[in-house]
């Protein structure tokens, strides 16, 4: 099968296998070439900064050799490829992940050495690519490591943001928001390609013409043309054969359009709407799971898609001319969420209306080419486009996407005479007072396979989200559970824990990762304990030495590292995290003897800007921290600390370090985490609910090696239905009202009573949505059970070991497999 070639082709590999070797005095001339000549300065001069540049230079003459012979091979072998658009590609640094897969991290290291340079810190100079808020462009970056890896023909599709994600500030206890300007002292890897511009047609009106066969021709007259600039970035493979690329667009003003409309005396259409072509392309939304609703987001979303279909489009016709019958054998395109979904109706416009194929032709290539993954179940974040406004900025799009909902109507009419509630249910466009397009719908309609991203999360895609597709469509609906990279969330951030792992079995494990199921056959044995917790201990210390580096508080690695990292929002459950954390510190306070391990508990987490709610809870994290951290009775036992600007680096640095992980969203809610994931295979032991993919994790490390904890999705259901009264806790348990009125007090925010206040409404008055408080005795338990099993040296060291052996699954190279096998139908193509 497709999944055993895909998974033969990357267990027959490893760094070594790489066809690129440069000996330690190669590269050490390369970096002091490219620092004369690239960076026009030298050895005595440059700064850590210019040795990064120059480094990433002499890296980026082999990385772009391999994409030259990649791209090569994939012509002559005229290869079936995975398009992957998405809004968010979260992809962090490049240059340690780049030497890794080309082996030569340490030859790397040591000609630096020689140059009297710290690899590490030259490592330090790279400013992540932000270009995603969390794990749905992480996921979308793994994917395409993975993809490269495995030798499987892949493009990812995205906008080239000037700003990413905005990097965050804590001003006393509080988020602030910064501008992020990732490529401002410019970015070594991207290649900007003026050859491949595109232009994107927007606003202006549709004309109905009728042609001598009495066909009707529709032709858009847009009011605006803006030009799609391709920058392209290099993602090398783990061994360094193929190198597969990630083509970003950035938005210019088009002149010509300029000039035309100049030329005609100034004349501007009525229905002409002035953008700023350059704005398309300026900023990243920050909202997580979140729709924003703003014109210029739709904008955004039709101006990458365009753009990219009009290349796949151009590399079609050179290989295959006129004749589009081959068209979806060779282009599957997946769409990373409904943010790409207007890509269904272009295409259709394109098919249409330029190639003038008849409806049925062109609608059976866009349903073969189109798949769509769905990652969230969140109603808030379910895109719908008000009518009008697609309307005025894609006045053909939407004529297309009504016939498209007409003739999908027609079926369910067939399918379920005269029902006229499925009807409205399943319609593309929701008949509300002001009339929307579901874009998750359209997506369904559109696309030949969907999935959700873990086994639960896809269960409940069909039978709550679409359940009538399931019954239009049998086996349209699947599954493919996330992954993560191994090479970047084990080899590269973890190197002590590679080098034992790499004594221990082999160094096969990151392009097969179930090899490190043979750990578990030490898991018992205490050397091996002992080594595996030493390299915690270390891990442990360098966080230490970051966290003190970059907020002033000491922590004592003796501590339980106890980690919440990802977005801030309240299904995740951060609030209920700070109130059992507070109700430590009140046990503390009230028996100073209240046996407890000494516990750090680590938070990092971005609030969208707009999520009062979400920045309310970041500044309470900071508020309890500060109070604990510097009150003498219990700062030995607990200490507090929220790490500034959370991103894909500084997860790098928390991750190795994690003795305990937490994943404690409501039960339904998180799609898969993946962040899960991470910890899991650096030896942390979660404490979770039963949600997304840590009831996979938990079917793999065993009941033993986890902590679950909470209500299950069907007794979420069941207390909702039944109507849950986060009162009835708050009176009858009396932590639980201690620790909610403690936040009405100043104790907290000395002269400020009230400032925390929000949160305890939010979880009494405000009906608790996320049910902390429900499932607040249960995690106060299984906390109690991490407790007593950390003091037991031996067996946490069981579990941490049992826990990075048992992440075989998680691998994003077995995500692929499951996406080659079950929907993309690729092969891999050797390039030698
Ligand atoms: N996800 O990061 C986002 N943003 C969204 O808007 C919707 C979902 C996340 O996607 C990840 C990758 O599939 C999931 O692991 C995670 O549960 C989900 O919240």
């Amino acid at each position: 099968t497709a999944k055993e070639t895909a998974r033969k082709s990357t267990k027959a590999k490893s760094a070594d296998t790489s066809s690129i070797t440069y000996s330690k005095a190669q590269i050490k001339q390369s970096i002091v070439k490219h620092l004369h000549s690239t960076l026009g300065t030298d050895e005595n001069k440059a700064n850590n900064h210019a040795w990064w540049k120059a480094t990433s230079a002499a890296m980026q003459e082999l990385v772009l050799e391999r994409l030259r012979t990649t791209q090569k091979t994939h012509y002559i072998n005229d290869t079936r490829a995975v398009h992957y658009f998405s809004a968010e590609f979260l992809m962090g640094r490049l240059l340690s992940n780049n030497m890794h897969n080309f082996n030569l991290f340490e030859t790397a290291d040591a000609a630096l050495k020689e140059l009297g340079v710290e690899l590490t810190d030259v490592l330090e100079e790279e400013p992540d690519m932000a270009l995603g808020n969390g794990g749905l462009g992480r996921l979308a970056a793994c994917f395409l490591d993975s993809l490269a890896t495995m030798d499987l023909p892949a493009i990812g599709y995205g906008i080239h943001y000037e700003h990413g994600l905005f990097r965050q500030e804590i001003k006393n206890g509080a988020q602030i928001e910064r501008p992020d300007s990732w490529r401002h002292y410019g970015n070594p890897w991207e290649i900007c390609r003026p050859e491949s511009i595109q232009e994107v047609p927007l606003f202006g009106y549709v004309e109905t013409k009728y042609g001598a066969n009495g066909r009707v021709k529709k032709e858009w007259h847009p009011g605006n043309i803006v030009k799609g600039v391709p920058w392209d970035i290099p993602i090398v493979g783990y061994g360094a054969k193929t190198v597969n690329v990630l083509r970003l667009w950035q938005s210019e003003s088009s002149d010509y359009f300029n000039w035309d409309v100049f030329n005609s005396g100034g004349y501007v259409d009525a229905q002409r709407e002035n953008i700023q072509a350059e704005t398309i392309s300026k900023v990243l939304y920050p909202n997580d799971e979140t729709r924003a609703g703003k014109e210029l987001r739709l904008i955004q979303q039709y101006f990458f898609c365009a753009c990219s279909l009009k290349d796949i489009i151009r590399r079609y016709k050179r290989a295959h001319g006129d004749d589009w019958s081959r068209f979806s054998e060779q282009v599957v395109i997946q769409l990373n969420d409904t943010h790409p979904a207007i890509a269904i109706p272009e295409l259709m416009r394109i098919l249409v209306d330029r190639v003038e194929l008849d409806w049925d032709t062109a609608w059976g290539i866009c349903t073969k080419t189109f798949a769509y993954t769905n990652h969230t179940l969140l109603p808030e974040a379910l895109e719908r486009w008000p009518v009008r406004m697609i309307e005025k900025i894609l006045p053909r799009h939407i004529e297309i996407i009504y016939e498209i909902n007409h003739r999908f109507l027609s079926l369910v009419e067939k399918k379920w005479p005269g029902n006229n509630v499925i009807k409205a249910k399943l319609s593309i466009i929701e008949e509300s007072t002001e009339k929307m397009v579901r874009m998750g719908n359209l997506s369904v309609v559109g696309s030949f396979a969907v999935n959700g991203v873990a086994e639960i999360h896809s269960k409940l895609v069909k039978e709550n989200l679409f359940p009538e597709f399931e019954a239009l469509w049998p086996g349209k609906l699947k599954n493919v559970t996330n992954g993560i990279t191994p090479r970047r969330w084990l080899k590269a951030c973890n190197p002590l824990l590679s080098e034992l792992i790499g004594k221990k079995i082999g160094n096969d494990w990151p392009s097969d990762l179930t090899r490190l199921n043979k750990l578990s056959e030490f898991a018992d044995n205490t050397t091996f304990q002992n080594q595996f917790m030493k390299v915690k201990q270390k891990n442990k210390e360098a966080l230490a030495a970051e966290i003190k580096h970059l907020t002033g508080i000491s922590v004592d690695t003796k501590a339980i590292f106890d980690i919440q990292i990802k977005r801030l929002h309240e299904y995740k459950r951060q609030h209920l995290n700070l109130i059992h954390i507070m109700a430590l510190y009140k046990r503390l306070l009230e028996d100073p003897s209240y046996d407890m391990h000494p516990r750090v508990f680590i938070f990092g987490a971005k609030a969208a800007p707009g999520y009062t709610l979400a920045k309310d809870i970041i500044f309470a994290i900071n508020k309890v921290a500060d109070k604990i951290n510097n009150d003498p009775r219990v700062n030995h036992i607990i200490k507090v600390v929220f790490l500034p600007n959370y991103r894909v680096s500084l997860a790098e640095k928390m991750i190795p370090a994690a003795d305990v992980s937490q994943q404690i969203s409501t039960a339904g809610k998180e799609a898969s985490g993946t962040g899960n994931m991470k910890l899991a295979l650096n030896g942390a032991i979660t404490i979770g609910t039963l949600d997304g993919a840590n009831i996979e994790i938990a079917e793999e490390v065993g009941d033993d090696n986890i902590f679950i904890f909470g209500m299950t999705v069907d007794e979420v259901t069941e207390l909702s239905k039944k109507g849950y009264n986060p009162f009835d806790i708050y009176y009858h348990n009396n932590e639980v009202k201690a620790v909610l009125d403690w936040l009405d007090t100043d104790y907290f925010t000395p002269g400020q009573p009230g400032a925390l206040s929000s949160l305890k409404n939010s979880m009494l008055s405000g009906g608790d949505p996320y049910m902390c408080l429900a499932d607040y005795e249960s995690y106060s338990e299984a906390n109690r059970a991490l407790n007593i099993a950390y003091r037991d040296k031996s067996r946490w060291a069981k579990m941490a070991i049992l826990n990075t052996a048992k992440m075989g699954k998680f691998t994003s190279d077995r995500s692929i497999a499951d996406y080659v096998e079950r929907i993309w139908k690729l092969t891999p193509c050797t390039v030698e």
